[in-house]
């Protein structure tokens, strides 16, 4: 199947008519194709986008809020066709793509369509200077919103729908990896009476249509998710043009569990929180530092529940590891697997490739539990972003959080205490823009998302990302 851009609601092929191969990581199959954009598509896209804007921005708040809800409710009438899509481009198990992406997907929708109802600015009265302030919320104008593989569609809408609920026109590219479930999502804006050029998606390679995205002059604002690499190139690309950026990058979260926590409870969801989605997914704990008391038998128990963790083809039900995204995606979390052992950690379980029948060319990997010797080693330091945890005892809060704290990134935390003053304690000093506490992945829209450090700049969720898509104006009247 061949995808093609979405630009002023029609469906376009590249004007140079080059085209990349979508593959299948269940298979290692080539299944499609996608644009290979140039600039000149991005330049279409930008201009239909513009064209859009003078009436989007005008259109009222009621009218943009019902067609962004009637784009959420057409995402769960479509649950199955498009979990379906995500898996096969992504390799993820379906029923994880039904459980999270596309209903969060859905939500994001409704959650920014009703959002913008309640968004209100500030004004204020300068008191014995006869005079009154208020502040002007402006949309920005084009936008660029850029997403990556790891959960297709979910993050593509977190950044598309506050960019349209706040008035703005977007011109967006999904990874080139997992471009399927946004195709897919421009037939439903049409289908949901989105007005054409409200929204433009371009397919391509990240140095070539991405790049044209980020230095176009006029696209004034960038929301980049990926990895830290690119988003320090991003940066540097826009700082010059003086554009506003989010960038939500690479994380190394450190699961800190304590003898005091609720240990069922923290096992389970620590299988979760190694391996869903493959380990892909920037908000995984894969540092888990567990205090010294429980640390032999946590290690037996996590390492049998890892073990019972089934690799499949992300069709079958009772799959819970499906395939990795690409080749490259695999060869790169093998490598640090070598490093790992290179470098005198013990795999404890994992480590190797799968091969499943009728599908030997998929890019299945094992589940990997790794004891380090040090937090400082590569493994433990770097982004892995792949099904491989690193195991190690602590002996008190202060040195556990040492080494929660000594890597470049902070994006999130997890901590297991059932103790109110530690948690109070810690979770003031970790270094992450999110921590969880007894709990992994648990979200309301509401909250801001993010991370400090090497894991970006800026935050995106509720009246965050609406702040971030518009422009305050001050207007000071005197009377
Ligand atoms: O990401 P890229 P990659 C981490 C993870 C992974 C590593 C590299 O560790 O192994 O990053 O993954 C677009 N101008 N994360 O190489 O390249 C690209 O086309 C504009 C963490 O796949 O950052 C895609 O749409 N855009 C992360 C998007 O950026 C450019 C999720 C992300 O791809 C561009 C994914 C450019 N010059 C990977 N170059 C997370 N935070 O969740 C690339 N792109």
């Amino acid at each position: 199947m061949n995808i093609k851009n979405y630009i002023n609601g029609n469906f376009h092929n590249p004007i140079q008519d080059n085209w990349l191969d979508n593959y299948n990581p269940s298979n290692g199959k080539i299944y499609g194709q996608i644009p290979d954009s140039t600039k000149e598509d991005v330049e279409n896209a930008y201009i239909s986008a513009k064209s859009a804007f003078p009436s989007w921005s005008q259109t009222t708040l009621d009218e943009r809020s019902r067609i962004l809800i009637k784009i959420s409710e057409l995402l769960e009438a479509n649950l199955q066709r498009f979990a379906e899509a995500e898996s096969k481009d992504n390799g993820k198990p379906v029923s994880l793509a039904k459980q999270i992406d596309i209903p969060r997907a859905a939500s994001n929708f409704r959650f920014f369509g009703n959002a913008i109802t309640q968004f209100a600015s500030e004004s204020h009265e300068s008191i014995g200077q006869q005079a009154i302030n208020y502040t002007l919320r402006q949309p920005i104008g084009v936008v660029g919103c850029i997403s990556p593989w790891n959960l297709p569609l979910y993050l593509f809408t977190w950044k598309i729908a506050p960019a349209l609920a706040a008035g703005n026109c977007v011109v967006a590219k999904p990874s080139e990896v997992t471009p399927m479930t946004a195709y897919l999502l421009g037939e439903i804006c049409n289908e949901a009476g989105l007005p054409k050029g409200v929204l433009n998606i371009v397919y391509g390679l990240g140095g070539s249509t991405g790049q044209a995205i980020i230095e176009h002059p006029d696209i004034k604002a960038i929301s980049f998710t990926g990895g830290t690499a690119t988003g320090a190139h991003i940066a540097k690309v826009a700082a010059p043009m003086f554009k506003k950026l989010s960038l939500e990058l690479g994380g190394k979260n450190p699961n800190i569990i304590f003898a005091d926590c609720d240990y069922d409870d923290m096992l389970a969801t620590t299988v979760r929180s190694s391996f869903a989605n493959q380990g892909q997914i920037c908000l995984c704990g894969s540092r888990i530092f567990v205090e010294h008391s429980i640390y032999e038998k946590f290690k037996t128990d996590f390492v049998n529940k890892v073990k019972a963790l089934k690799v499949g083809h992300p069709s079958e039900k009772d799959t819970n590891i499906g395939a990795l995204v690409s080749k490259p995606h695999l060869e790169k979390v093998k490598e640090y697997i070598q490093i790992a052992k290179d470098e005198n950690g013990t795999v404890l379980c994992g480590g190797n490739e799968v091969t499943i029948t009728d599908y030997e060319n998929g890019y299945y990997l094992e589940p990997t539990v790794i004891e380090v010797q040090s937090d400082e080693c590569r493994v433990n330091q770097e982004e892995i972003f792949g099904p491989v945890v690193t195991i190690m005892p602590f002996t008190n809060e202060d040195q556990v959080l040492q080494m929660a704290n000594k890597v470049k990134y902070g994006l999130s935390a997890t901590l297991w205490t059932n103790d109110l003053k530690r948690t109070m304690r810690m979770s003031n000093q970790l270094q992450a823009g999110i921590v969880w506490v007894n709990t992994w992945m648990l979200r309301d829209l509401r909250t801001p998302f993010g991370g400090v450090k090497a894991s970006g700049v800026g935050r995106e969720g509720g009246f965050e990302a609406l702040r971030f898509f518009t422009e305050a104006k001050n207007v000071c009247i005197k009377y």
